[in-house]
C-alpha cells in the first residue's frame, strides 16, 4: 500500500484538475444567475476543502479501466457541487447556524442567507446536468449515464444526505443508540462518499461484482469517515479544524459520547479493514483507494 508520501502526493497531483473541473463547472452553471446568487456558488464552490469525493471518484475510475482526462474529473466534480451546496445549507441559520467553515466565513455570512440559499439551490441540478454531461463526453451509453445520474441523486435525496440531515437536526439534544447513529450517517455522510465509489466504478463500465465491491468499500469508509470527523469535534479546536460550532456544542450525538475515544479509535479502523477486505475479495487491484481509506481515519481535518 502507498506510503503517507506518496498518498499525499497523489493528493496534491489530483487537486489541480479538480479545482480545474470546478471552475470550469462554475463557469457553466454560474451565467443563468443573478450577480449575488452567482459570488456565493463561486465562493461556496472554490472556497477550500479536501476534495475527498472527486478524488475518490476518479481513483475508482481509474482502478476500474477507465481512462482519466478532463472528462472524468467532470463527472468526479458533480460530486463536490452536491457537497458544497450540502456545507451552505447546513450552515445557514436554520440548520447548524455556523460562522466558520473551511477557515473562512460561512457562505451566509460572508453573501448572505438569500443568495446563498438559491446558490445552494441551484447546485442541485447544476450536479445532474454536470454529471450526465461528463457521462457523454465519457462516450458512455444513455443507460449508463442514466444510472451513474441516478446514483448521485439517490445518494442526495431523502433516502440519503437529506433523509440524514433531517434525522440529524431531530437528533439534536438527545442521546441516540449505535444503530440510529449509524443510520443517521450512512445516510447524511456515508451515502455521497459512496455513490462518489459507485459512480467511478459505473462510468468506467465495471461489472456487478467490482460495483457491489466499491459500494461496500464506500460504506465502510463513509461510517469511519464520519467517526474520524467525531474524533477531530472531541480533539481539535475550531481553528484548527477551520469550523465552528462543533458538534458537541450542537448537542449531537457522536461516536465519542457513544463509545469513548479508543473504542471509537478502533471501530475507525475496523471499517478501513473492511473497505480493503471488500476490494479484495473481488480481486480490484487499487493501492490508491487502501491508501485514501486509511487517510479518511488518519488526516488531521
Ligand atoms: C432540507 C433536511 C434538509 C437537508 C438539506 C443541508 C443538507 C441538505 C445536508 C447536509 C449534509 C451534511 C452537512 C453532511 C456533512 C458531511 C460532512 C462530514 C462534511 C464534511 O466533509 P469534508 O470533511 O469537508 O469532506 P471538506 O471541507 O473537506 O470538503
Amino acid at each position: 500500500m502507498p506510503g503517507t508520501a506518496e498518498l499525499t502526493a497523489y493528493l496534491e497531483v489530483q487537486r489541480g484538475p479538480v479545482e480545474e473541473a470546478l471552475a470550469r463547472a462554475v463557469e457553466a452553471f454560474a451565467g443563468d444567475l443573478a450577480s449575488d446568487v452567482a459570488e456565493a456558488l463561486e465562493y461556496g464552490v472554490t472556497t477550500g476543502g479536501k476534495r475527498l469525493r472527486p478524488v475518490l471518484c476518479v481513483t475508482a475510475f481509474e482502478a476500474c479501466g477507465g481512462s482519466v482526462g478532463e472528462a472524468a474529473y467532470d463527472l468526479a466534480a458533480s460530486l463536490e457541487l452536491i457537497h458544497a451546496y450540502s456545507l451552505m445549507h447546513d450552515d445557514l441559520p436554520c440548520m447548524d447556524d455556523a460562522a466558520l467553515r473551511r477557515g473562512r466565513p460561512t457562505s451566509h455570512r460572508a453573501h448572505g442567507e438569500d443568495a446563498t440559499m438559491r446558490a445552494g439551490a441551484a447546485l442541485i441540478p447544476a450536479a445532474a446536468l454536470q454529471a450526465l454531461a461528463a457521462c457523454e463526453r465519457l462516450g458512455s451509453s444513455a443507460e449508463q449515464g442514466r444510472t451513474v445520474a441516478k446514483a448521485l441523486l439517490e445518494a442526495a435525496g431523502a433516502g440519503g444526505m437529506v433523509g440524514g440531515q433531517w434525522l440529524d437536526l431531530l437528533g439534536e439534544g438527545q442521546a441516540l443508540g449505535a444503530e440510529e447513529l449509524d443510520g443517521l450517517h450512512r445516510r447524511k455522510t456515508g451515502a455521497l462518499l459512496q455513490a462518489s465509489l459507485v459512480m467511478g466504478g459505473l462510468a468506467a463500465g465495471a461489472d456487478q461484482d467490482t460495483v457491489d465491491a466499491l459500494r461496500e468499500y464506500g460504506a465502510a469508509i463513509g461510517l469511519a469517515f464520519q467517526i474520524a470527523d467525531d474524533i477531530l469535534d472531541a480533539t481539535e479546536s475550531a481553528e484548527t479544524l477551520g469550523k465552528n460550532p462543533s458538534d458537541i456544542e450542537l448537542g449531537k450525538s457522536t461516536y465519542v459520547s457513544l463509545y469513548g475515544l479508543e473504542e471509537a479509535r478502533a471501530r475507525a479502523k475496523a471499517e478501513v479493514g473492511r473497505a480493503v477486505a471488500a476490494l479484495s475479495r473481488v480481486g480490484l487491484e487499487a493501492p490508491m483507494l487502501a491508501a485514501l481509506a486509511r487517510y479518511v481515519v488518519e488526516r488531521e481535518k
